[in-house]
């Protein structure tokens, strides 16, 4: 019998499909793994509001027996986290990973939606940066969350970004991955590695008129994929660029507000 490998995310719903554990399953199927999900939350646009997301949180009790149902009853070769939203959440992940003694574990250290430059919920992402990043084998933040966890005013230059990189390494996660994404200046889209030796910097044109929404989320269960398969670092990301690639290019409008990856779009 052939051995499925599996990964399971801790995340959020997106109601509209697009980001959260929607994506994160989405792309474990598409990469072959078999996909398990604690829910965290429910997040519901409103098109009567602009699209405005309103977060519907699921009680830390049933986080925890959803947890329990995968880690006791199923395993997992890899994990990934996204919307976390309470500090109460971040301790229950903290001690899930080190009670099942979890090493794959990719955080994305969701504190902010796109087009709010305010981090979140404070709580939580104080407890992300005091708790998790010393347990993350791999991190994915963007700018702002790299700025916050790394404690800088702003990251506006490649060198803040090595800088931010050295920083949260320092404080425990063994691979830094940053996403500047298209926030710096110039037709490239940037990403910086650092593994504690050394940076490496990752360039890819910038695609024009692409719909992002869930992009980070995607990326980083891409990585998770690999990582649940026995890939390393490098080859998983490797993968997960060319996966978040085609999927961005094939992107497409949901309506006035959003538009969202295809994540099939790699096998085309
Ligand atoms: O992309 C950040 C994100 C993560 N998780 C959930 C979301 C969003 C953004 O909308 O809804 C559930």
């Amino acid at each position: 019998m052939m051995t499925m490998y599996k990964a399971m995310t801790i995340a959020g719903s997106d109601t509209s499909g697009g980001a959260g554990m929607e994506a994160d399953l989405k792309t474990f199927q598409e990469l072959g793994v078999y996909g398990t999900t604690a829910l965290t939350c429910i997040v519901a646009q409103n098109p009567n509001a602009d699209w405005a997301h309103e977060i519907y949180p699921i009680e830390l009790i049933t986080i925890e027996k959803q947890l329990t149902t995968i880690l006791q009853g199923i395993g997992c070769d890899a994990l990934k986290t996204g919307m976390l939203g309470s500090a109460e959440l971040v301790e229950l992940v903290a001690q899930t990973i080190d009670k099942y003694n979890l090493k794959n574990a990719v955080i994305d250290p969701v504190m902010v939606c796109k087009g709010i430059d305010t981090i979140m919920v404070p709580e939580a992402a104080a407890a992300i940066k005091e708790l998790l990043v010393q347990r993350a084998l791999a991190m994915t933040p963007n700018l702002l969350e790299a700025a916050y966890l790394a404690e800088m005013p702003a990251i506006t230059t490649l060198e803040d970004m090595k800088q931010a990189a050295a920083k949260i390494h320092d404080n425990g996660c063994q691979y830094v991955i940053l996403k500047a994404g298209d926030r710096l200046p110039g037709d490239e889209a940037l990403e910086l590695v650092y593994d504690g030796k050394t940076f490496t910097e990752k360039r890819h044109p910038k695609i024009s008129g692409a719909y992002n929404h869930g992009a980070g989320c995607t990326f980083s269960a891409a990585i998770t994929a690999g990582l649940a398969k026995g890939q390393t670092i490098t080859e998983a990301l490797e993968k997960a660029e060319a996966f978040i690639d085609a999927a961005l290019r094939q992107s497409f409008r949901l309506n006035r507000w959003s538009g969202a990856l295809k994540h099939c779009a790699w096998r085309e």
